[in-house]
């Protein structure tokens, strides 16, 4: 079955909540609702959400328990692309097959799009409850989103000269840049469930080990990234290796693991096939 097929419940219910959330039309203040929508509404696959809500469910909850931080981090996510399309980062035309919010709408208005995502994702999160797993939430998406994150990664990123790439640097690049949003997206779901340490812990290196495989999928697709410093044989290998380990980890749960089985066996599929020299 395929990704939006088998999520499809998943993907309507966090669609839903993010329309809901979502500034509309004349709904005070109204003020970036097209642009916002426009952002967040642009054919993304829900990756991140719909791992908060299949890592509550692997820890016993119900996935519309996680949809409030399945919806911040995604809210994050849209605000990061945002950013980083913007002239002074990568400067990126399309994203999703469409103008980038900047050529659509201009810089400045780019900006502060991005910048009211970041902040309605955590006006929301301050709204679940019990209060103290609200408190968790906020502690952990925004250490992940920040500078202990993704803009710390985003930072080595832009600082590291091509002539200074290796192995390490690549690794602490990804892992701070992609990997700690998707980390946390399981730990959310984890949180929303109110697992404990055990089933937390399982969660938590899954969560690791399927943000450190995206961004390896991602290089192979972009022929970038991973592949200035290593084989994309070996690349294939280390993705394979990381989702078989993140895989193990879910077999210890004794809970409903099929939708995070299904999102790192979605990582493999979206691997380009390998090139063969006999054909
Ligand atoms: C805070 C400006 C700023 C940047 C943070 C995340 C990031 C750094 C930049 C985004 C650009 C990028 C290519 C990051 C790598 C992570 C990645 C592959 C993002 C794309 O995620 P998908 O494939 O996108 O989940 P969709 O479109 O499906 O939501």
């Amino acid at each position: 079955m395929s990704y939006t097929e088998f999520f499809k419940n998943h993907i309507s219910l966090i669609d839903g909540y993010l329309k809901e959330i979502l500034p509309a039309e004349g709904q005070d203040p109204s003020f970036l609702f097209k642009e916002m929508n426009y952002a967040v509404f642009s054919g993304g696959k829900r990756f991140r959400p719909v791992m908060t809500m299949a890592a509550c469910e692997a820890c016993g909850g119900r996935a519309e328990s996680a949809l409030i931080p399945a919806a911040a981090i995604e809210l994050i996510h849209c605000y990061s692309l945002v950013h980083d399309d913007l002239p002074a980062l990568d400067n990126d035309d399309e994203r999703r097959g469409q103008p980038t919010v900047h050529k659509a709408y201009g810089e400045d208005i780019a900006i502060l799009t991005g910048d009211g995502l970041l902040t309605l994702a955590f006006q929301i999160l301050s709204r679940f409850k019990p209060e103290t797993a609200a408190v968790r939430l906020i502690e952990e998406i925004s250490t992940a989103a920040g500078t202990y994150g993704m803009i710390g990664g985003q930072v080595a990123d832009l600082r590291t000269l091509s002539s200074d790439l290796d192995l390490a640097t690549l690794d602490f690049i990804n892992v701070h840049k992609t990997g700690k949003l998707i980390r946390v997206s399981a730990v959310a779901g984890a949180l929303a469930a109110g697992a404990g340490p055990e089933t937390s812990e399982h969660i938590y290196k899954y969560g690791e080990l399927v943000g450190l495989a995206f961004q390896a999928v991602d290089d192979l697709l972009d022929g970038d990234g991973y592949l200035k410093v290593l084989k994309s044989s070996e690349v294939r290998d280390h993705v394979r290796d990381l989702l078989a380990a993140a895989k193990r980890e879910l077999r210890a749960i004794d809970n409903n693991t099929d939708g995070l089985m299904k999102l790192a066996d979605m990582l493999l599929e979206r691997m380009p096939q390998e090139k063969t020299n006999n054909v």
